[in-house]
């Protein structure tokens, strides 16, 4: 799905340094995602770090798990790394003498929680020990630079991993900008951050990589395949229909030779 966008060209075209991989939070070891969907585990809940919950792996793409809380609707799904420190086999807390907790947004009477709990569990397939990775130790300190590139999640699309620059760093915060993009996606972290990855952490792990968006447009309605489209509109007028958010631009829209095709979402 990724094959038109090539770090190596994008960088020789457009310029700009990949962040070294010290900079990162990131395993340099060979990790493989053995979780399988349906499984359950236990995660901290993401809007109540204090509390840890059953969570049911919804799927899996390259070394990173879609999560949901049971008990919770299916609007508050979210992604976590195979190494992360918010998950454990299910077990942990009790282990530890912690108890599992209703998310926050428990869709049911708070006194039917105990029952609950009893009919998601039983029967359930857990996740065994093996597929849980340990967290790396991470930097020491902020070694970003402003400028540096580095693939970074789409905190509002965040199945999305995309091409981005640190625009700026202020201690231990960098601001991730996305390429392409005028700034709607942008973010301030701190540089261990586990969203952010070094230059072709993707393609490395077997994860898609967005193609960066197009310089100049707005990010609504301004992907690739309408960029395609008005190329070729303007190649050959009349041969199709207009599109619809280019009905003000008459003018030839610059395009790059790494525009090529579609992009998802
Ligand atoms: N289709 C959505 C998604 C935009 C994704 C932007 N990321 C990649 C920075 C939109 O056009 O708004």
């Amino acid at each position: 799905q990724n094959v038109t966008f090539n770090w190596e060209d994008y960088l020789r075209e457009d310029g700009g340094t990949p962040a070294p991989v010290f900079c990162f939070k990131q395993s340099n070891e060979e990790l493989t995602n053995e979780f399988e969907a349906g499984q359950k585990i236990e995660a901290a809940d993401p809007r109540n770090l204090t509390s840890t919950c059953v969570a049911t792996v919804i799927s899996t793409v390259g070394l990173r798990l879609r999560l949901r809380l049971d008990g919770s609707d299916n609007s508050n799904d979210f992604w976590r790394l195979v190494d992360s420190a918010d998950l454990h086999p299910i077990g942990h807390s009790e282990k530890h003498g912690g108890l599992l907790q209703p998310p926050l947004g428990f869709r049911m009477n708070p006194s039917s929680w105990p029952s609950f709990m009893q009919k998601t569990l039983n029967g359930a397939v857990c996740a065994p020990n093996s597929c849980f990775k340990k967290e790396p130790l991470g930097p020491r300190r902020n070694e970003f630079k402003v400028g540096m590139k580095l693939e970074a999640v789409d905190r509002k699309n965040p199945m999305l991993i995309c091409p981005a620059t640190i625009g700026a760093v202020n201690g231990e915060q960098v601001h991730v900008r996305f390429d392409g993009w005028k700034g709607a996606f942008d973010y301030w972290c701190r540089y261990d951050d586990r969203d952010i990855y070094p230059v072709g952490w993707c393609a490395r792990t077997g994860h898609p990589l967005q193609p960066p968006g197009q310089k100049g447009n707005t990010p609504a309605k301004t992907s690739r395949g309408r960029l395609s489209d008005c190329t070729m509109q303007t190649l050959s007028p009349g041969s199709r229909n207009s599109t619809p958010s280019r009905t003000k631009s008459p003018s030839p829209i610059p395009t790059s030779p790494l525009v090529k095709e579609e992009q998802v979402a």
